[in-house]
């Protein structure tokens, strides 16, 4: 649906399904788009909404583009129950990108004193927020040695005109090539994507082996090449379909203090010492418009979380233990895994999967397959009663996990656990579920029984 980002929001107008607003008030940058985001939340609401006017800024902002798995897998052309299928699809199937010669994403550039990221509008959602933050760029880079592309998102605090703090997990893509191009002594170049495709998106979010490029993945989602364009002033290649480019250098050894930023944990967390983006160019269409994820817990940032961390974990643990039917993550680093069991010590290994399919696991928990694990309150009462927690849980202490566990004693290493909530020693010989005979069900009819409307 619509190749750039542009395209796919007149599409996303055109048929309005969940939800396509446009908001003429002038809204302030801080904290109102993020109120207005979370009361629509809270009525149950996800729809994209433009934002025409906002304070301080020519640009209007698009937020929520990838609120739902429904509009994610509408863009990629795919039933909504059919996306984590393309996505795997897709990690098998990457179509490399294509390089085009010129882009509306260079219409206008902007370099030396004309560079000001202050015109850029970019939020504060909550109080606990430090800055204003670009939330929706995807930053790419490139291996040095093997020149395989990279893509995340990473947030980015906006510092001064032409700097930006930002901040790179530890165990990430993007961290590993920054360590190798400090250990060179070489500052990293980057440049960051601002209003993407949802195939671009998904691509950048992508998990997997470090040599393996998003770019290709995008392709296999879209069914067809990326087009690529040439930065103007580093040497990378951006998405032609964007809206406004930030082209820059992480510096080697360069620490300033960055956040605190409300993350997707529900805490505003990782405040610490950060490296620094030295913009070179803006570069960006005419009449661009601005994207932007609310920060914290919207769900927005929960969704694109969400959907490739499921592909992933079924990835890797599909491949290793093909009895595993589904898996859901349910909360921050936690995943449910439903298991077909065919052998003893199976869902441990399971489990050990899954935890190496990505350093984010803290949790992790198998069921058998007749518990629902979108249920939570199914998921506890396979733990309340198949469990016995000296057989059936695992501690893996201090592993390196996600930097934004508020839990941790030093920062970044946590205790992963693993639960076996499958029935021992198999579902057959556990005791029988409480059943009312089938017969019974059938013919009872509670009309018989009790007067209509008194109950
Ligand atoms: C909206 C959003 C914001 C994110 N912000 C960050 C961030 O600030 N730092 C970070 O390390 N990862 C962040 N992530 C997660 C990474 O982008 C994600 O783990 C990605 O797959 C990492 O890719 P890499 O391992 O190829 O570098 C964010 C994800 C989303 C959806
Ligand atoms: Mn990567």
């Amino acid at each position: 649906m619509g190749e750039d980002f542009r395209g796919f929001l007149d599409a996303m107008e055109e048929t309005k399904e969940g939800g396509f607003i446009r908001i003429k008030k002038e809204v302030d940058t801080r904290y109102e788009v993020a109120a207005i985001v979370k009361k629509l939340e809270q009525a149950r609401k996800i729809p994209i909404i433009i934002f025409e006017n906002v304070k301080g800024s020519s640009m209007p902002v698009a937020v929520n583009c990838n609120g739902t798995r429904g509009r994610v897998a509408r863009a990629l052309g795919v039933p909504k129950k059919d996306l984590e299928k393309r996505i795997i699809h897709a990690f098998k199937n990457p179509i490399p990108p294509l390089e085009v010669s010129n882009s509306h994403v260079q219409e206008i550039v902007l370099t030396g004193e004309d560079i000001d990221l202050t015109r850029l509008p970019a939020m504060t959602y909550h109080d606990t927020d430090v800055a204003p933050y670009i939330t929706a760029g995807v930053v790419f880079a490139k291996d040095p040695s093997t020149g395989v592309n990279n893509l995340s998102y990473n947030r980015l605090m906006v510092k001064e005109k032409d700097r930006l703090g930002i901040f790179m997990t530890v165990g990430k893509h993007l961290n590993a090539i920054y360590t190798k191009m400090e250990d060179m002594g070489e500052p990293m170049e980057v440049a960051i994507s601002i209003g993407n495709h949802p195939s671009v998106s998904l691509g950048a979010l992508a998990i997997g082996p470090y040599d393996e490029d998003e770019l290709g993945i995008i392709g296999g989602l879209k069914g067809s090449p990326l087009e690529m364009v040439k930065c103007k002033t580093v040497d990378l290649m951006v998405p032609a379909g964007s809206e406004i480019v930030i082209e820059a250098e992480i510096e080697p050894f360069t620490r300033e203090k960055e956040g605190p930023f409300s993350e997707f944990t529900g805490y505003a967390l990782a405040e610490g010492q950060n490296p620094v983006v030295r913009v070179k160019a803006i570069t960006h269409r005419r009449n661009p418009i601005y994207q932007d994820i609310c920060g914290g817990q919207s769900r927005e940032h929960l969704v694109m979380a969400t959907i490739p961390m499921e592909a992933n974990y079924l990835r890797s643990v599909q491949s290793a233990v093909p009895e595993v039917k589904a898996v859901r993550v349910s909360a921050p680093f936690t995943l449910v895994i439903s298991l077909k069991k065919k052998y003893e010590g199976q869902a441990r290994l399971a489990m050990l999967s899954a935890f190496s399919g990505d350093l984010y696991l803290k949790h992790c928990i198998v069921v058998d397959t007749d518990i629902d694990i979108h249920n939570l309150q199914h998921v506890f009462w396979a733990i309340a009663t198949r469990v016995q927690a000296d057989r059936d849980i695992f501690i893996i202490p201090r592993v390196r996990g996600s930097s934004l566990d508020p839990s941790a004693e030093t920062m970044g290493v946590v205790d992963k656990m693993g639960i076996d909530a499958t029935a021992k020693p198999d579902l057959d010989r556990f005791p029988p579920k409480n059943r009312i005979p089938k017969e019974v069900m059938e013919r009872i009819n509670l009309k018989d029984y009790i007067e209509e409307g008194s109950w």
